[in-house]
C-alpha cells in the first residue's frame, strides 16, 4: 500500500487543486482530502487551518506543510500551540515574493507620486502639477525582512527608495539600513512608509499600537501585508482620524472576511484588499512541497522548517 498524504483546507476547490497537484508530482503517494475520519497511517499532511481534532485523527504524521508562508494558523492550533515535536514546514516564496513586491511597490509609488491627489484633481477637472517629494529622504521601512521582505526591499531599491528594516535578530545586508532590538525607535523615526511583513507571533501581536505609531514621522503611511493581529485597530483608527497618520493600506485583518460594518471599509484614509497581496500559487507551491517530501524520504533536511520556539 502506498504512503498517504492528507490535504486539509477550508476551501473545497483548494483541496481539489492541492490533491491533484501533489498526486501529479508524487506518484508513489496516495493523496487524499481530509473527510473528517481517522487517517491512522498518514505520513504527511498539507493545508491551512486544520480542524481542531485533525492531529488526533492523524497520529502518524512525519511532517505538516503549511499551504502558505505564514504558520500562525498552525502555531495557534490547540494541538500545537504549546510546542510541537511534529516538524512544520512553510512555503518559501513559491511565486509569492514577486506578487508581494508588486503590491508593496504599487502602494509606495501611489503615496510617493500622490496619485490620490491627481484622482481628486481629475474629479475637479483641474490641471495642476503636484510637488514631487525628495526621493533620497523618502525612506521605506520594512518591519520584517525575510523571504518576502527581501524581495520587497530589492524591488523598492530598484526605484531608488532608501530602505530600512527592523528584524528580530541582528542582520547586516548590503544597501539596507538594518535595525533590531532597541533600534526600533530610530528605525521608525525615518519611515515615510512603514510596511509590516513579519509573522504573527506572541512577540509581534499588537506591536503596532499608539506608542509605536507616535514614533513615526508626521504624515507617515502604513502598509499591512503581514497579519491583522500585529495592529491594534482602535489605535490605528485614532491615528488616522486625528491625521497623525496620512493613511493606511490594509490587506490583512484580525477577522477575515472583514465584517461589513467595520470602519475600515468606509474610512477615507484606508485602502483595503481582501488578503490578496501574495496569493498561494498551487502549481509552484506543490512543486516546492513535493521537493521537500522527497528530501525527507531520502533523509535530507529541507529548508523552511518552522522553529516552534520562535513561532515562525
Ligand atoms: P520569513 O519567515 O521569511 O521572514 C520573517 C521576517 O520577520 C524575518 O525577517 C524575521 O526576523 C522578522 N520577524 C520575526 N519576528 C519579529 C519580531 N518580533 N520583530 C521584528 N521582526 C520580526 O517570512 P516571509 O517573508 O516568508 O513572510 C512574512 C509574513 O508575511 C508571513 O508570516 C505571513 O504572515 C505574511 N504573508 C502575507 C501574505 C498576504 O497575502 N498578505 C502572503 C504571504 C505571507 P529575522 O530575520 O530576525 O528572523
Ligand atoms: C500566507 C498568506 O501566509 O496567504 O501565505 O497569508
Amino acid at each position: 500500500m502506498s504512503a498517504r498524504i492528507v490535504v486539509t483546507h477550508p476551501e473545497p476547490d483548494a483541496c481539489d487543486q492541492w490533491r491533484d497537484a501533489l498526486a501529479a508530482r508524487l506518484p508513489a503517494f496516495e493523496v487524499v482530502i481530509d473527510d473528517g475520519t481517522a487517517h491512522p497511517d498518514a505520513r504527511y499532511a498539507l493545508g491551512w487551518g486544520p480542524p481542531p481534532d485533525f492531529f488526533e485523527r492523524a497520529p502518524t504524521l512525519r511532517a505538516f506543510f503549511s499551504a502558505g508562508a505564514g504558520v500562525d494558523h498552525l502555531m495557534t492550533h490547540a494541538a500545537l500551540r504549546d510546542g510541537t515535536p511534529l516538524p512544520i514546514y512553510r512555503l518559501e516564496d513559491a511565486g509569492m515574493a514577486e506578487q508581494m513586491a508588486e503590491y508593496c511597490c504599487h502602494e509606495v509609488i501611489r503615496r510617493f507620486r500622490d496619485w490620490a491627489g491627481y484622482e481628486r484633481q481629475q474629479a475637479d477637472v483641474r490641471w495642476h502639477e503636484r510637488p514631487l517629494p525628495d526621493r533620497a529622504s523618502f525612506t521605506i521601512g520594512l518591519f520584517g525582512l525575510g523571504t518576502l521582505g527581501m524581495a520587497v526591499a530589492r524591488a523598492l531599491q530598484g526605484f531608488g527608495y532608501p530602505v530600512s528594516a527592523y528584524t528580530r535578530s541582528a542582520r547586516a545586508i548590503d544597501g539596507i539600513d538594518c535595525h533590531h532590538g532597541a533600534g526600533l525607535a530610530s528605525f521608525l523615526a525615518r519611515c515615510r512608509v512603514l510596511i509590516l511583513l513579519a509573522p504573527l507571533t506572541p512577540d509581534t501581536a499588537d506591536v503596532v499600537d499608539a506608542a509605536l505609531l507616535a514614533k513615526l514621522p508626521p504624515d507617515a503611511y502604513l502598509v499591512n501585508v503581514a497579519r491583522g493581529g500585529l495592529v491594534v485597530d482602535r489605535d490605528l483608527l485614532a491615528a488616522l482620524d486625528g491625521g497623525r497618520l496620512a493613511g493606511a493600506t490594509l490587506d490583512v485583518f484580525r477577522t477575515e472576511p472583514l465584517p461589513p460594518d467595520h470602519r475600515y471599509w468606509s474610512h477615507p484614509r484606508v485602502r483595503l484588499t481582501p488578503h490578496v497581496a501574495a496569493m498561494t500559487l498551487v502549481g509552484p507551491s506543490a512543486a516546492q512541497v513535493a521537493d521537500k517530501i522527497r528530501d525527507l524520504e531520502d533523509g535530507r533536511a529541507p529548508s523552511g522548517r518552522v522553529d516552534p520556539g520562535r513561532g515562525y
